[in-house]
């Protein structure tokens, strides 16, 4: 039987493979698996531990918190703010970016956050995820960070990843080399690589999407769900678990689209593009996939503030491009 490999091991060994990968990166990313195992922990005994429900506090977008959301946002706070490499994160529970040391003129890295993703399926123990994104600052070493270096586009990612907790514990990330995800061994506690090189199936055959947002979507949403109700006989099915990184590491697996779209009350949607969006269009990108805002390509966007809101359609190749073609139909009959 050949050893398996564990996270750690897998991190050092890109660290020879790649020479841009520094040993700060490395450490990020040491990082990230060890605040992984914490938030895991509390989100498996959280109908125990007294830490299901509201808070009583509000995020930035007025909604509110609940008790795992702000442990999830304290414990990756305190972990990558301890190590030397980052020098600001942006989280969606928190208003403004965080700088780390002094400024954040030491380390070089930025890292973009959503601590605990899906928080209205925390309390009926469904799952949930967290998700985050890695860039290089743009400004250099040794001055305090300024709003570009947290409104990068998601094309200029250095790193994207996610966590699923669901009813195993997985860390799926990306350096721009493929795709690799790890499972948490909860007896060991280590993460070990068990899906290589992930990738999208090429024909994606699940469809997800909020049904209740359908009819306010914009003409070419419609008709695409239309073609996929349509093609029920032929295999297509809707799937929808309302946390965006189990609806997306499914599709990951099996091929699919999920799409969160804007409506005529949110002409942006509702997912977050710095935090949400364009971390999981990098791996689908890596992966073999694609994302796309109402527009086009979402990874070219320029971020205008933290928390902007974003369409959001990503999946497989010819799910995302089949909507495309959607867009351009009804551009050409509108
Ligand atoms: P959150 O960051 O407050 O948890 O909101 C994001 C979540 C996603 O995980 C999920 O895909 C989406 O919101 C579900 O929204 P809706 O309930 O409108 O379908
Ligand atoms: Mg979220």
């Amino acid at each position: 039987m050949s050893k398996a490999i564990t996270l750690q091991e897998f991190i050092m060994d890109t660290q020879a493979q790649f020479p841009f990968v520094s040993g700060q990166l490395t450490r990020l990313l040491t990082d990230i698996g060890v605040a992984a195992k914490i938030v895991n922990h509390q989100v498996n005994r959280a109908g125990l531990a007294g830490i299901l429900g509201a808070s009583g506090s509000q995020n930035t977008h007025d909604e509110d918190q609940q008790k795992l959301d702000v442990f999830a946002d304290r414990t990756f706070m305190r972990i990558l703010t301890a190590g030397k490499s980052v020098a600001g994160i942006g989280s969606e529970e928190q208003k403004d970016y965080i700088l780390c040391g002094d400024d954040g003129r030491q380390g070089k890295y930025v890292v973009m956050i959503d601590p605990l993703d899906g928080s209205s399926n925390i309390d009926v123990n469904v799952s949930i995820g967290t998700i985050f994104s890695i860039y290089r600052r743009t400004t250099p070493l040794g001055e305090p960070l300024n709003d570009e270096d947290f409104l990068q586009p998601g094309s200029d990612q250095v790193v994207a990843g996610y966590i699923h907790y669901g009813s195993s514990t997985m860390l799926v990330y990306t350096t721009g080399s493929g795709v690799n995800g790890f499972t948490l061994d909860p007896a060991v506690g280590e993460f070990f690589l068990s899906h290589p090189r992930m990738a999208f199936p090429e024909a994606g055959t699940i469809y997800s999407i909020n049904d209740a947002l359908i009819d306010s979507s914009p003409e070419a949403v419609k008709r695409f769900i239309v073609g996929c109700r349509e093609a029920t006989g032929a295999g297509l099915k809707a799937r929808y678990i309302g946390s965006l990184v189990t609806d997306f590491h499914r599709n990951l697996i099996k091929g699919g689209i999920y799409l969160y779209p804007s409506t005529t009350s949110n002409s942006q949607g509702k997912l977050r593009l710095t935090y949400e969006c364009n971390p999981l269009a990098f791996i689908a990108q890596q992966a073999g996939g694609t994302a796309e805002d109402n527009a086009g390509d979402i990874l070219t966007k320029q971020p205008k503030h933290l928390h902007e809101r974003s369409p959001f359609y990503v999946g497989s190749v010819n799910m995302v491009h089949g909507l495309r073609s959607c867009w351009l139909d009804t551009e050409k009959s509108g």
